[in-house]
């Protein structure tokens, strides 16, 4: 893999950001291929999580509903990161809320990041009504990645796609330098 040898040591750190129950934690335990410590922060009212894959680290937010306090912490805590994800779980409702994050994150991040949405339960599509990872696209205005985050076969393609993106991320660092 081009990627592990290039990066070596460095530490990269994937922002997984989302509202609760959108497919966060399966996620992550998809591309970790197991379940790690929880560390929680009660007072901020959310939960995070960093997880070890491979050469990356994953920190994991989980947001609940104090909008007041979202933008201070998400600002405290993204910082660094190398690629952000942002977990939808395609319904109308939690994407429009969802732009909120993705507003905040750009906001942050500047251009120094990819921010990537990710439009999760693409299964329920046709079940429920909610909207392919197209339609998602064209309302969040980001790229946008289609996963069904409880299929472990998707979890290929979402290594192929992290793995895209930072080498672009490290690329991008070489050339700085
Ligand atoms: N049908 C379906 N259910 C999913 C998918 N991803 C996650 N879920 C379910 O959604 C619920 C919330 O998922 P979880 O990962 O705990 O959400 P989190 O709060 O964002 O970490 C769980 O019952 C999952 O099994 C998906 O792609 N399709
Ligand atoms: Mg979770």
């Amino acid at each position: 893999m081009l990627l592990r040898s290039t990066i070596q040591d460095e530490t990269i750190k994937v922002s997984i950001i989302g509202f609760p129950a959108v497919g966060k934690t399966t996620m992550t335990k998809m591309l970790a291929q197991k379940e790690t410590t929880k560390k929680y922060v009660p007072t901020a009212g959310f939960d995070l999580k960093t997880v070890k894959f491979g050469p990356y680290k994953l920190k994991i937010w989980d947001f609940g509903g104090q909008k007041n306090y979202l933008k201070k912490y998400l600002e405290d805590f993204v910082v660094g990161s190398d690629l952000i994800f942002i977990v939808t779980d395609s319904t109308p409702k939690n994407v429009l809320n969802s732009r909120q994050l993705i507003d905040y994150a750009k906001e942050i991040m500047e251009e120094e990041c990819p921010i990537i949405a990710i439009a999760n339960k693409q299964d329920l599509c046709k079940k429920d009504g909610r909207m392919n990872h197209n339609r998602v696209a064209d309302l969040l205005h980001t790229k946008t990645i289609g996963l069904t985050a409880i299929d472990s076969d998707e979890r290929i393609r979402l290594m192929k796609t992290i793995e895209n993106e930072l080498e672009q991320v490290l690329e991008r660092r070489n050339r700085k330098e």
